[in-house]
C-alpha cells in the first residue's frame, strides 16, 4: 500500500494500525517486515501494538547478511555495518529525550548525557571491530595465497536474490565433492570444487544475492561477502528467466558490479545464465535456448531439472581454454559452414550481421585460431 502522509509515532494512520493488528493476530503471524525506513519510536510503537517483531527493510538486511556472514570477515562486517546503523538511530530517535547533566561533555566521565555514553561505546566497539578486519584481512590474505598457489581458476556465481544461484552451485559441484573439498570447506563452504568435462578443475564460488536499492551504508559489507567475485577468473551472472521483473534484476545487478568495481568484467566476459527454463511450455524454452546459443555468452537452463547444465559447464570449459583469446573475425554469411565451425569451436561474444557478413567477437583459443586460418585459406582457393 503506499503511504499519502507518514505518522511519526506510527508510520500508518490508527485506522491502518487496526486493521493490520486484526490481519497480524488471525494469522499468527510473529514477525513484520515494513519495506520503509523506520524511526526506532515507530518500531517500538508499532511492536506494542501488534505484539509481533517488527524491522524494517536495513534490519531485514542485516539479517540476512548476519545469517549468510560465514567468514570471519564477513560477521565483523555484518556487524560493523549494524553498529552503524544503530548509532545513526541514536542520534535521531534520542535527542529530545537527552538530559544533560552539566559539565563540559568532551572528556567524558560524570559530565556525559546518556546519549554521549551510548554513542561513545558504540564509538570505541567500531574502531576495535576496524582493527580486527584489518587483521582479518591480512590474514585472508595469506588464505587467498595458499589457495592460489592450488592451480584451479575461480567461477564465481552471482545474481537476484532467489535467482538460484545456490541451487546451481549444488547441481554443478554434487559430483565434485568429496575429501579434496574439505581444504576449502574450512575456509569457506560457499567453495567448491568443479570437474569440467575436459578434465580441468576449477574451484566454484557461491554468494549473497542482490537485491534492488541497497542502502549505502550496507555496501561495505555487501561487497566483503562478494570479495571472492573481484579475485574470480569468470563471473557467472545467474538469472531468474521466468521472473516478471527479470530485466530490471539484470540491470540492478550490473550496476551493482559496477558499483563493486566490477564493470569492466560486466561489460565484456560476464557470462549469463537464464534459469527456470523448466517454468516455461516447452515452445518459450526452446526459443529462449536457441536465443541463449546464438551468444555463447549466455546460457538458458534449469538448475532444478538440470536441463542445459552440460552447456555452461562446456561453455566454462572453453573460457578456461590455455590461450584463448578474443578475436574479431567477418566471415560472409554465405559461409555457413565457417559460421558453424566458429560456433561449434569458438566462444561468440558478440555478433551483428549486415547484409553481407557476420562480424563476429570470438574467444578461440591459439591452436583454433591456427586451424581457422587455414580453413578458410582452404576455402578462399
Ligand atoms: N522451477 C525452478 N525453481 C528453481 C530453479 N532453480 C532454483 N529454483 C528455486 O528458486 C528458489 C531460490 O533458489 P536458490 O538457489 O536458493 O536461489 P539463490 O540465488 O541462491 O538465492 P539467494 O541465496 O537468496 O541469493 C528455490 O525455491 C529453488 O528451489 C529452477 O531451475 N527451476
Ligand atoms: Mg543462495
Amino acid at each position: 500500500m503506499r503511504l499519502t502522509r507518514p505518522a511519526p509515532a506510527t508510520l500508518f494512520g490508527s485506522g491502518t494500525v487496526d486493521k493490520l493488528r486484526a490481519l497480524i493476530a488471525d494469522n499468527d503471524v510473529g514477525l513484520v517486515v515494513i519495506d520503509a525506513p523506520l524511526s526506532p519510536v515507530q518500531q517500538r510503537n508499532l511492536e506494542r501494538a501488534w505484539q509481533a517483531k517488527v524491522i524494517d527493510r536495513t534490519g531485514l538486511i542485516l539479517e540476512i547478511f548476519g545469517a549468510r556472514a560465514r567468514t570471519h570477515e564477513g560477521r565483523l562486517q555484518v556487524e560493523l555495518a549494524a553498529l552503524s546503523y544503530q548509532r545513526s538511530r541514536l542520534v535521531r530517535s534520542w535527542t529530545h529525550l537527552e538530559r544533560q547533566r552539566g559539565g563540559f561533555g568532551f572528556l567524558g566521565g560524570p559530565g556525559e548525557s546518556q546519549l554521549e555514553i551510548d554513542r561513545r561505546l558504540i564509538g570505541e566497539r567500531i574502531a576495535r571491530l576496524r582493527r580486527e578486519l584489518e587483521d582479518v584481512k591480512r590474514t585472508r590474505g595469506l588464505h587467498r595465497a595458499a589457495r592460489r598457489r592450488v592451480p584451479y581458476p575461480v567461477v564465481a556465481l552471482v545474481g537476484y536474490t532467489n535467482a538460484g544461484k545456490s541451487t546451481l552451485f549444488n547441481r554443478l559441484t554434487r559430483a565434485s565433492v568429496g575429501a579434496a573439498d574439505l581444504l576449502f570447506a574450512t575456509l569457506d563452504p560457499t567453495m567448491r570444487r568443479l570437474d569440467l568435462p575436459s578434465g580441468r578443475k576449477a574451484i566454484l564460488s557461491d554468494t549473497v544475492g542482490f537485491i534492488s536499492d541497497l542502502p549505502t551504508h550496507l555496501v561495505a559489507a555487501f561487497r566483503a561477502t562478494l570479495e571472492e567475485v573481484t579475485e574470480a577468473d569468470i563471473v557467472v551472472h545467474v538469472r531468474d528467466a521466468h521472473h516478471p521483473d527479470s530485466a530490471a534484476q539484470r540491470a540492478d545487478v550490473l550496476a551493482v558490479l559496477g558499483d563493486l568495481g566490477l564493470g569492466e568484467l560486466a561489460d565484456d566476459g560476464l557470462i549469463e545464465v537464464l534459469n527456470k527454463i523448466d517454468r516455461f511450455e516447452p515452445a518459450e524454452r526452446a526459443r529462449l535456448s536457441n536465443q541463449a546459443q546464438r551468444n555463447s555468452l549466455s546460457v538458458a537452463l534449469s538448475a532444478a531439472t538440470g536441463q542445459g547444465c552440460d552447456a555452461l559447464l562446456g561453455l566454462l570449459d572453453r573460457r578456461l581454454e590455455d590461450g584463448a583469446r578474443a578475436v574479431r573475425l567477418d566471415v560472409p554469411l554465405s559461409d555457413g559452414k565457417t559460421l558453424a565451425w566458429i560456433y561449434a569451436h569458438g566462444e561468440v561474444l558478440g555478433r551483428r550481421d549486415d547484409g553481407e557478413a557476420a562480424h563476429l567477437s570470438v574467444r578461440l583459443s591459439d591452436a583454433d585460431l591456427g586451424r581457422l586460418r587455414h580453413r578458410q585459406r582452404v576455402f578462399s582457393r
